[in-house]
């Protein structure tokens, strides 16, 4: 099979010291990295499905309308990396519209990265897939050579949401030097919109998002000897209109105490966790985004009621 596989060794995250500091701040927080365990990532993918959850469908939506386009951009040539090999649909529709010449998708789970790209090897045997293991939120090294030209990534999920604006510049100044001048980002990007809508999506009937936000007290009492009750605090979800994003908290229904690693947090009635933000940028928002980290804009693609964006940036 046409596949190989490079380790950055990328350092685990240190869930212990993380919650510890987040959970001492006078507004406790939580880094929503931490979400993805097992059955944080199962959830995860449970929403994807959710009626109320238009992104990712919004996307693929996008993908297959306009696949051909983003490949006359890119040029079918192009060495493509992708940072997080997340949803296999997305990466199937464009490698289709796309075959590009190498494609490296890159994860920080090693078996995860190893299983989709072993699969995608497989259906697309023309393909060069180089795994990377490496963690693209810091500092990473690549499996590219001087010959790898021209050169593109995808960052699809609107994931660019979940960093603040300054961690989001930092992170697509990164991408921009390895892709050098020339190379392209797909980028996808939730749009700003109706708070009923972005209100739905975030508090599904069914609960799901709930349970994701909630299993991260799980998560916390299983790794870190926690001594969370999950029925004692409650999923909030709101828009937050002054810095245009959805905040994720997870509220204590009651004044309390919870032991995490030996350390005692005191809770109040109504004191929260803030566990996610999820930023919705205008299309010029984005656009002045990308430029100050040294991206020009050269396409936009959206969906006909202006849900969702794939934006196609050049270095
Ligand atoms: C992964 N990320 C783009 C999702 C989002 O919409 O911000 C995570 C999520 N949180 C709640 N639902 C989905």
């Amino acid at each position: 099979m046409n596949v190989s596989f490079f380790d950055d060794h990328p350092k685990p995250a240190d869930i212990r010291a993380e919650v510890l500091r987040g959970l001492a701040l006078p507004e406790k927080r939580i880094p929503p990295k931490f979400f993805y365990d097992e059955p944080g990532s199962r959830l995860f993918d449970a929403i994807c499905e959710l009626p109320e959850y238009y992104p990712t469908r919004t996307e693929i939506g996008i993908l297959r309308q306009y696949g051909g386009e983003m490949a006359e951009l890119l040029g079918h040539d192009v060495v493509l990396i992708e940072l997080g090999s997340g949803s296999s649909l997305k990466i199937r529709t464009l490698l289709e519209a796309l075959r590009p010449r190498v494609y490296i998708p890159v994860d920080i789970s090693r078996e995860h990265l190893l299983r989709s790209a072993e699969s995608l090897a497989a259906a697309f045997p023309e393909i060069e897939v180089r795994a990377a293991c490496a963690d693209y939120s810091r500092p990473f090294h690549l499996p590219l050579s001087e010959a790898d030209q021209p050169r593109a990534a995808f960052f699809p999920g609107s994931s660019v949401g979940n960093f603040e604006p300054a961690d989001a510049e930092a992170f697509l100044r990164r991408v921009g030097d390895f892709l050098g001048p020339g190379g392209h980002l797909l980028i996808g990007v939730d749009l700003r919109k109706s708070e009923d809508i972005l209100h739905s999506a975030y508090n599904d009937a069914a609960g799901v998002t709930a349970a994701f936000n909630l299993n991260l007290l799980t998560r916390i009492n299983r790794e870190l000897e926690g001594s969370f009750d999950p029925a004692a605090f409650h999923h909030s979800a709101f828009f937050n209109p002054h810095d245009s994003r959805i905040e994720m908290h997870l509220v204590s229904n009651a004044p309390q105490d919870v032991l995490v690693a030996g350390e005692t947090f005191r809770f109040s009635e109504g004191e929260s966790i803030h566990t996610e933000c999820s930023y919705k940028y205008g299309i010029d928002d984005f656009h002045a985004l990308a430029r100050r980290a040294g991206f020009e804009s050269v396409r936009v693609w959206t969906d006909d009621a202006q849900l969702f964006s794939v934006h196609g940036l050049r270095r």
